[in-house]
């Protein structure tokens, strides 16, 4: 293994090693068929933004009816802006078994 191999292999691992999005605030990731993460406490009048990062498309729909996105294919994104206290339930409609909370204080 040349020297450059080797600093390729440790660039990667290093940039591997370190979720690039997971740092955002008030970010959901869709990943792996899971909303990231899939319980959030934010203040009230905050915006939160759900990023779909798999090769599938996946929605955001809130179980009151009060949110829906249409169908998110890879990287792109949808929000929301949470005006009132409470706990909000929201699902994927495309795969059900992908929950999530957004609790606003
Ligand atoms: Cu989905």
């Amino acid at each position: 293994m040349t020297i450059q191999r080797m600093m390729t292999a440790a660039l990667l691992a290093a940039a591997l090693g370190t979720p690039a999005f997971a740092a955002d605030p008030n970010t959901v990731e869709m990943k792996n068929f899971d909303f990231t993460p899939m319980a959030m406490t934010v203040n009230a009048g905050t915006t939160v933004t759900w990023r779909n990062m798999d090769e599938e498309p996946h929605t955001v729909v809130s179980a009151d009816g009060l949110f829906r996105s249409a169908a998110l294919d890879t990287k792109e994104t949808f929000t929301f802006t949470f005006a009132k206290p409470g706990v909000y339930k929201y699902t994927c409609s495309i795969h059900p078994k992908m929950v999530g909370t957004i609790t606003v204080k």
